[in-house]
């Protein structure tokens, strides 16, 4: 068999069903192979976008995104994306070609060591030298992929090896089950829950995986233990439950860190290393250290932690967990669930009036009618606008830390957000793989004006593809994140203001529909109308971003500190 259609046959083994990406003339008999393949070819106006589309797959299936490119540029336009998969542990494979090996290369036009260009953004980059290799090298790259911590893999298939003829035969995907903690691990997580008198759950970035989100559910409905999520943790447990305290969204001093002070035990299921920390280990205990943390993360003070995750925890100054519950999350869950018993000394009361009081705050504004519209008001009425199953992907940009923190997930994965690479020019490629993926829900891609301009070219395959999409673009006319830290530096406002094309005729000229919010009131009924229409929609929407660093810089921080209704 040729080896380009040996190499797609072991794709379609490993139940590959979309390729993202941009042939190029080194591809081209893996192409041809493609051409006669159950698998579909997306193809993308950058690859970067594929990338990210690649990686979107990934995360929410669970399964290994595929994207494909040239060698030299093409593939130097991965990297990013391959950061991005790598730092969110979402797999995917990049498969580049290459010129041929075996004879000389006629100079080195193009070439670059793509290999070594991807190794510290991979988990496994390997050049495939002879067909015959072609079975384990694909199998190999799934398993590293998909195995956790899940991530970015890179084959190289150079252009001569592609055209080999071989007898080799692909290699069937193996079962195999994850261990979980042994007995002793569980009897000791056991009596440290049962002994605190303050004990709070944290869902992180890896309890979003697999089927951890029934298991955490249970465990928080049956032992009644309040919870908070880090931005990547959004939605594992719906957000509307009455145990939920919030989102991790600012790095400290918000309203849920009143909350984080006050815990003894903090239950930190999947947590990794990547997000920022929601919380410091090691400091002076609680109620010492109000607007005085390092990093501004929020104190646990003396709590102490139990790690429950996959893997053990990588040693940090400001994490070092008392114990490691380490195997299959939702397994050491769910016998964690059943061998705690209730405590009767649990006292939950200043948790409680922590939420009460950041449920109340998140409301204000909710109806605003104030136009540009404001942050508070976007965030409602998308959520109003949204289905429970509704996925929003967004970009990178001040919004996202006003969607993380008052945006109420009902479902897992709802929430396409990067707190890991926090790349921007990945929302609208996010959005698209997302429809892919589950073309019977509503997606809604949100992007700053800055970060749509980065990857807007793929407004073309969105209409190509023929994909219902809606498209936010927020236009400050500004890097506003970057205005906003600006402002909390003390720094003068410089360097940060642009000009932006008209998004409605821009929209128009790719063949989606345009749209622009001309009143508060008017942004609810245009976007409902939009998710419920099929197409591709672009909605402008003026954002006034002036009370961004009044409220989340100072106000949020200085009312959370007198937060009332517990004793202390
Ligand atoms: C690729 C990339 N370049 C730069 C940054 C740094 N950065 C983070 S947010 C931001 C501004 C985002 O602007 P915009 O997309 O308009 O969103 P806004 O904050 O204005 O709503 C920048 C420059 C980044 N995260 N990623
Ligand atoms: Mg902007």
């Amino acid at each position: 068999m040729k080896a380009s259609d040996l190499f797609v046959k072991a794709l379609e083994n490993e139940g590959v069903d979309y390729i993202f990406g941009i042939p190029g003339e080194e591809n081209l008999d893996l192409l041809d192979s493609l051409r006669v393949s159950s698998i579909k070819l997306v193809l993308t106006r950058h690859e970067q976008a594929a990338a990210f589309m690649a990686a979107t797959y990934g995360r929410l299936t669970g399964r290994t995104g595929v994207c494909l490119s040239t060698l030299g540029p093409g593939a130097t336009n991965l990297v990013t994306g391959a950061a991005y998969a790598q730092l969110g542990a979402m797999p995917m494979l990049m498969i580049t070609g290459q010129k041929p090996i075996k004879a000389s290369k006629q100079g080195a036009f193009q070439i670059i060591d793509v290999v070594d260009m991807m190794r510290p953004l991979t988990k496994y980059t390997h050049q495939i030298a002879s067909a015959h290799n072609i079975p384990a090298r694909v199998r190999e790259a799934f398993r590293r992929a998909e195995d956790e911590r899940p991530g970015a893999v890179h084959l190289e298939l150079p252009e001569d090896v592609a055209r080999e003829d071989t007898g080799a035969d692909i290699i069937e995907r193996s079962r195999f089950e994850r261990p979980t903690a042994p007995d002793t691990a569980i009897d000791a997580a056991r009596s440290m829950i049962e002994d605190a008198r303050h004990p709070l759950l944290l869902i992180g970035a890896g309890a979003n995986r697999r089927d951890s989100c029934s298991a955490l559910r249970e465990f928080v409905d049956v032992l009644k233990i309040p919870f908070f999520s880090t931005q990547m943790g959004k939605g594992v447990v719906d957000e509307r439950h009455t145990l939920f305290l919030g989102n991790a969204a600012l790095s400290g001093e918000d309203y849920l860190h009143r909350a984080i002070e006050a815990a003894d035990l903090i239950i930190n299921v999947g947590h990794d290393v990547v997000e920022k920390p929601p919380f410091i280990m090691g400091k002076k205990p609680a109620g010492e250290q109000h607007g005085k943390d390092l990093d501004g993360a929020g104190e646990a003070g003396e709590a102490r932690v139990i790690h429950i995750n996959t893997v053990t925890a990588s040693v940090d100054a400001v994490y070092h967990p008392n114990l490691g519950v380490i195997g299959e999350i939702a397994a050491n869950i769910m016998k964690l669930a059943h061998a705690v018993k209730r405590q009767s000394h649990w006292d939950f009361q200043r948790f409680m009036a922590v939420k009460k009081a950041l449920d109340a705050q998140i409301l204000e504004g909710d109806s605003d009618t104030r136009y540009p519209l404001y942050p508070q008001r976007l965030v409602a009425d998308v959520r109003r606008a949204m289905p429970d199953n509704g996925i929003v992907a967004l970009d990178n940009g001040i919004y996202k830390i006003w969607f993380a923190r008052n945006y109420r997930a009902h479902q897992p994965n709802t929430v396409l957000l990067d707190n890991a690479l926090a790349t921007m020019g990945a929302g609208l490629s996010s959005a698209l793989a997302a429809k892919l993926v589950h073309p019977e829900r509503r997606v809604l891609a949100i992007c700053g004006d800055g970060g749509f301009m980065m990857n807007s070219q793929e407004l073309e395959t969105a209409v190509r593809l023929g994909l219902d999409v809606v498209i936010l673009v927020l236009r400050d006319d500004a890097y506003g994140m970057i205005k906003w830290k600006q402002s909390n530096m003390g720094f003068s406002d410089f360097g940060l203001d642009y000009g932006n094309p008209d998004f409605v005729q821009y929209a128009r000229s790719y063949g989606a529909n345009g749209h622009r919010v001309k009143s508060a009131d008017d942004f609810l009924p245009l976007l409902s109308q939009c998710l419920s229409s099929p197409g591709v929609d672009l909605i402008e929407v003026p954002v006034d971003y002036s009370e961004n660093d009044r409220i989340l810089n100072r106000e949020i921080r200085e009312r959370s500190r007198v937060i009332r209704g517990y004793d202390d």
